[in-house]
């Protein structure tokens, strides 16, 4: 048997070429083209585009109301590490064609979890030395690992904040193996999405000591990582709800609030996702804007919700838009630390084509590029700054200058507020920034 397994996949389908917005080719990039400098960094660097193993694949497009549509040639074979092995074909296969650098996991995405906890550690110790070698050979990189502590029955109360503390040290056992694994592959950061770290009712939940729990258990995993020489940054995923009712990570500020709380704030960040903003009312670019404020601007699930309807559907990003707006934050901010730009999305299940998979990360990166190109040329070469400036500018002089140096007390403003009167009344100019943005796209 080939250890690099020599069985093509996506038939057909070459690499993906930037070949710009006048080519009629729907299997190129329009506006993602890799080596092309944007304020100082090229755009492979700007965005360390991923692809999710979990929705591409092994996501057959299964829902509430039916099965799965999507036959995959790989991970046919019956013996569990063979499948693992064909489906870590297809992976490589994939990232490689679309010029890619890195991918994500879930510790069971790789290979599916065994009936004992060292039969699935064994597993996953077989695959991971089958993925470093297909990293070795084509020099894609494990941009974050994690662990799937949400999908097992044992985790219908939560993981890390079970009730039962048989669960949380189940919880810790795999999230060790996953580590790990993580380390082996050199990944550069490690995510923890708590799925069902939360509640669906209050009546029997303890929460205060769930939360201390899980306060526990992150320093736990970040101290055993440490020890083992882990460099990388750890990543909070929030997510309002969804499957949980109420979960813990709700959305940034709540999520920056936790690190801090359990003192973990020089290890981890933030790993954000645009339909998990979405679902806790938020823009996309509040909560990078939330992020990069606490310093914590760490990684990107890139995908888009619908706004008619409330839960995750992990809809590929195109909307150009709203994509340049997260831009503005991101290029402000200085783009992301440590972290890329994780596809966490699905075509539709009735996307049932191989190449449909190619032409949705295609759509996906080419959206973030042309946002990227737009925010770009917005902040170099029209009035936005200067006119962001200037609705700021009454603190850069004067008394509001000493009021942000913290130079003024109350009875200050008092005594100056008396002195000038009724403030002038200033427009926002919301449209004009508006006009700026359509202009520039
Ligand atoms: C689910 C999450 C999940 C995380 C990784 O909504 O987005 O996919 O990214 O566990
Ligand atoms: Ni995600
Ligand atoms: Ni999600």
């Amino acid at each position: 048997m080939a250890l690099i397994g020599d069985t093509e996949y996506f038939k057909g389908i070459g690499e993906i070429m930037y070949e710009g917005k006048e080519s009629d080719n729907p299997m190129s990039f329009k506006f993602y083209n890799p080596e092309q400098v944007v304020a100082g960094k090229t755009m492979r660097e700007h965005f360390k585009f991923a692809m999710a193993y979990w929705h591409t694949l092994c996501g057959t497009g299964g829902d509430p109301f039916g099965p799965g549509t999507k036959e995959f040639p790989w991970a046919t074979a019956t013996d569990p590490v063979e499948a693992a092995k064909q489906k870590a074909d297809a992976a490589f296969e994939f990232v490689t064609k679309m010029g890619f650098d890195y991918y994500c996991f879930h510790d069971y995405d790789l290979v599916d979890e065994a009936k004992t906890l060292s039969e699935s550690e064994k597993r996953i110790q077989e695959i991971v030395a089958y993925l470093q070698q297909k990293q070795e050979a084509s020099g894609v990189r494990l941009l974050w690992g994690t662990s799937n502590c949400f999908s097992h029955p044992r985790y219908m109360n939560g993981a890390a904040t079970n009730p039962n503390f048989d669960v949380v040290a189940r919880a810790g056992a795999q999230v060790k193996i996953a580590l790990d694994a993580t380390i082996a592959l050199n990944g550069e950061n490690y995510v923890f999405w708590g799925g069902r770290e939360g509640y669906m009712s209050l009546l029997n939940t303890n929460m205060k000591l769930e939360q201390d729990n899980i306060g526990r258990f992150l320093n736990m995993a970040k101290d055993y990582a440490r020890s083992q020489g882990f460099k990388g940054t750890f990543f909070i995923e929030p997510k309002p709800m969804e499957p949980t009712k109420h979960q813990y990570d709700f959305d940034c500020a709540t999520s920056i609030n936790t690190i801090k709380e359990y003192g973990l704030e020089n290890d981890f960040k933030l790993n954000i996702e645009v339909n998990h903003a979405t679902l806790a009312q938020h823009t996309f670019q509040h909560e990078l804007q939330v992020a990069a404020n606490a310093g914590m601007l760490g990684s990107i699930d890139a995908n888009r919700g619908d706004y008619q309807n409330g839960w995750d559907t992990d809809q590929f990003p195109n909307n150009v838009l709203e994509t340049t707006e997260a831009m503005l934050v991101f290029l402000k901010a200085g783009g992301l630390q440590g972290g890329g730009i994780n596809f966490d999305a699905k075509t539709r299940r009735n996307s049932t084509d191989l190449e449909d998979i190619f032409l949705a990360h295609i759509g996906g990166a080419d959206t973030f590029a042309r946002g990227l190109l737009i925010a770009d040329e917005v902040l170099r070469s029209s009035p936005y700054e200067s006119l962001l400036s200037k609705r700021y500018s009454s603190f850069d002089s004067g008394k509001g200058a000493s009021y942000t140096a913290g130079k003024l007390s109350l009875t200050d403003l008092y005594d100056y507020a008396q002195e000038q009167g009724e403030p002038e009344q200033i427009s926002g100019k919301q449209e004009l920034y508006e006009n700026i943005l359509n202009q520039y796209s």
